[in-house]
């Protein structure tokens, strides 16, 4: 699948914690009618079989929408699943490691928090990074929030696309403007939404005029 900057635009990452009235694929299903351009499917308590076959319905319906389908974490799921990409953070595998096991065909998306983990990140074959914590966010528990100038430095420092992530939200995202991110990465914008679908387009509309 053909993948470039603007798939960095409005990256949806799941959270089963916002599931309920609607399931994760429902809840996904919606987010890509109304302008996801990329879905990470990250889940962190799911045995190996549940999550294989939730990934491979998650890459059947991102196909369908034309959206790359990156999985968090996991590198076989993502090789099993035919995913488009796959997700690592600083303590999980090695980005080089990474790469000689999905083979260079597959996306490699890293989380960087300084200049340094980004061009190492670069240098050792990422394909887009996620950076943050924007803003003070409740969804992920031990992240520090990075000031503007560190997030202008590392897009300043990388020549491959960039999300910004980490309590963004469609009042706070203008704050992104000029600091040379290609898009957002938000969990709880999207799926913590009353109404998914119009909070989806409502990103991707802003999204367009900050980052576009
Ligand atoms: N990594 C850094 S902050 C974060 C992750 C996964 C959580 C983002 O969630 P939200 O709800 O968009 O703040
Ligand atoms: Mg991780």
């Amino acid at each position: 699948m053909k993948f470039d900057k603007n798939n960095m635009l409005l990256y949806g990452v799941t959270d089963r914690k916002w599931t309920g009235k609607m399931s994760l694929t429902e809840q996904v299903e919606i987010a890509l009618k109304n302008g996801l351009t990329c879905l990470q499917l990250r889940e962190k308590d799911l045995d190996y079989r549940s999550f294989l076959e939730e990934a491979k319905a998650l890459k059947k319906l991102c196909a369908a929408y034309n959206v790359p389908l990156i999985i968090n974490d996991n590198v076989d799921i993502a090789v099993a699943c035919k995913a488009d990409g796959v997700h690592v953070g600083q303590d999980d595998m090695q980005t080089s490691d990474v790469r000689r096991h999905v083979g260079s065909d597959m996306i490699i998306g890293v989380s960087a928090h300084t200049v340094g983990e980004a061009s190492a990140a670069m240098r050792n074959g990422a394909d887009y990074l996620g950076i943050g914590a924007v803003f003070p966010t409740s969804t992920k528990s031990n992240v520090t929030r990075m000031t503007a100038d560190t997030l202008k430095a590392i897009t300043t420092a990388v020549n491959i696309p960039t999300a910004a992530i980490g309590g963004i939200t469609e009042d706070n995202m203008q704050q992104l403007s000029g600091t040379g991110v290609n898009g957002i990465a938000v969990i709880s914008a999207i799926f913590g939404a009353e109404d998914i679908g119009k909070a989806t387009s409502n990103l991707r509309r802003l999204a367009e005029k900050y980052f576009g």
